[in-house]
């Protein structure tokens, strides 16, 4: 196990004016903010930081087109996402259940994350999947944020994990989720992939 004072210091809210990693700068700041399902707030370096993953997402030629950030929230996880230089519109976002990105088609990521065997579709009967995500607007400047509490998620160990087994990534589509067709809401092509990984 990590020390304590290994943890304060990375957390350090000092080192927020210097850094130039934007993945860290949403993470240390989302870090100090009070999460209301945990009993006791983060203070370095006298309690733990919440578990907490991230994901750089690049495009189907390689080029970092986002970023999020997945924080362990009682038994859900909190996810923050970033896009940037993405084409405008409503773009379907899902959890695939592979931790493996292979451009150009990201197939490698397999199907949506579904550990119950449920149908697609955020708010259908039968659904959603465990990474089933709503739609990221992307606005005429190509910037994008979504942020969605996944019930279905955790970072802790168990069938729900998004770190277990063979791992899993967040994975951009070119159109929106219909929310209701099977497997993916009919939201074509994956142009975008990032793998989920443990943030410490
Ligand atoms: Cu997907
Ligand atoms: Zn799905």
């Amino acid at each position: 196990m990590d020390g304590d004072a290994d943890a304060g210091a990375e957390y350090n809210p000092r080192m927020r004016a210097t850094t130039a990693d934007p993945v860290r700068a949403v993470l240390i700041a989302a870090l100090s903010l009070p999460l209301a399902a945990c009993s006791l707030p983060y203070v370095p370096p006298f309690t733990a930081p919440p578990l907490s993953a991230v994901a750089r997402l690049s495009d189907s030629a390689g080029r970092a087109v986002g970023s999020a950030v997945f924080l362990q929230d009682g038994g859900s996880v909190r996810i923050l996402l970033d896009v940037v230089g993405v084409a405008p519109g409503s773009k379907g976002v899902h959890i695939h259940e592979v931790g493996q990105c292979d451009a150009p088609a990201f197939e490698s990521a397999g199907a949506h994350f579904n550990p119950d065997k449920k149908q697609h579709g955020i708010g259908r009967s039968g659904g959603p999947h465990a990474g089933d995500l709503p739609n990221i607007l992307v606005e005429a400047t190509g910037k994008g944020h979504l942020e969605f509490t996944a019930k279905r998620a955790t970072l802790e160990k168990g069938a729900h994990s998004l770190l277990g087994g063979k791992g899993t990534a967040l994975v951009l589509h070119a159109d929106a989720d219909d929310m209701r067709t099977d497997p993916d809401g009919n939201s074509q092509d994956r142009v975008a992939c990032g793998v989920i990984v443990r943030a410490r």
